[in-house]
């Protein structure tokens, strides 16, 4: 097969991946006005960079991109949009812009914002359980979502940056407050491949290390936009990291250092798909998606 680039693979599999999210969403037995609050932000315009990656990670492996995939993919994204309305709330960012749309909260409340957080946070385990993959790669895939997902990994950088409010962190401190919030549902979505295509595992340990590398650029490239874009052009509120004195890259490192960490960090990245190379498989998808991280002049 020809070597697919990066939006070819994108524009096949986004629709594929929205069908999966609206169509189980959709079916749900619940109140209409929750249906619509969890609807709402998963169909408010995200990237879905995370359910891409898992089927980018799948297709590195030489793995069937089926339902069963489609779903495992689709899942994490619900884990996702759960974060993002929980992050948005009064008591954490409060924020009243995502997606270049009023917040979950803002439309709906807070409580219901609480719940619709909620309810996409356990749906997401609902629709992973269900997916028709031998019994052992599912309950593996639950576990390794949970721990990315709870208190070891993302809702752990969660508390590590509101802690960090308080205090000026170090840059190994920063990155390991950004290693749980952002970079533990991207590892994830590595190890998602992984697990489905039972990887070897120096090949599972490479694809992790280009997970956290993705991860770490992930989090510097939005600092990063935040200094240097508009409201317009993000969606969400700009300049509010240094306003709030956030800790951040360009905080610690000036933006100049931080334009240096970024590229470090994918070159970091693009490394750690040597081993993946050399075991005879076509990294260029996963190389090309660090093309994302592209600052523009
Ligand atoms: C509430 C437990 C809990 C965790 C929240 C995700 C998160 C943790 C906070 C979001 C704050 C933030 C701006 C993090 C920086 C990186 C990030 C996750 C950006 C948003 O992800 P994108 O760019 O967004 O993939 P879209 O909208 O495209 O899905």
């Amino acid at each position: 097969m020809s070597k697919e680039s990066w939006s070819e693979f994108a524009a096949y599999y986004l629709p594929k991946v929205e069908a999966c999210l609206q169509d189980y969403l959709s079916k749900l037995a619940a109140y209409p006005r929750l249906k619509e609050a969890m609807m709402y932000s998963v169909n408010a315009g995200g990237k879905r960079i995370r359910p891409l990656l898992v089927l980018a990670a799948i297709k590195t492996l030489n793995g069937q991109l089926n339902q069963a995939s489609l779903q495992v993919a689709a899942s994490l994204e619900l884990i996702h949009t759960y974060s993002l309305i929980h992050d948005d709330l009064p008591e954490m960012d409060n924020d009243d812009l995502r997606r270049g749309k009023p917040t979950n909260h803002k439309v709906f409340g807070q409580a219901l914002a609480v719940l619709a957080g909620d309810g996409l946070l356990t749906t997401a385990f609902e629709l992973l359980g269900q997916v028709k993959l031998p019994a052992e790669t599912v309950v593996q895939l639950l576990n390794y979502l949970a721990y990315a997902a709870g208190p070891q990994g993302m809702v752990n950088g969660q508390v590590g940056d509101i802690e960090g409010e308080k205090t000026a962190l170090s840059l190994a401190e920063l990155e390991q407050v950004h290693a749980g919030k952002t970079g533990a549902l991207l590892v994830y979505a590595c190890q998602a491949g992984s697990v489905i295509c039972q990887a070897k595992q120096p090949i599972q340990m490479a694809l992790e290390n280009y997970g956290r590398n993705f991860g770490l650029a992930f989090q510097i490239y939005d600092d990063i936009l935040d200094r240097v874009s508009t409201e317009e052009q993000l969606g969400k509120a700009v300049n509010k990291d240094q306003a709030e004195h956030k800790n951040t890259y360009p905080g610690i490192l000036g933006l100049d250092g931080a334009y240096t960490k970024l590229a470090q960090t994918i070159a970091a990245a693009n490394q750690a798909l040597v081993p993946l190379k050399e075991a005879g498989y076509d990294v260029s998808l996963l190389a090309e998606l660090l093309e994302y991280f592209k600052v523009k002049d």
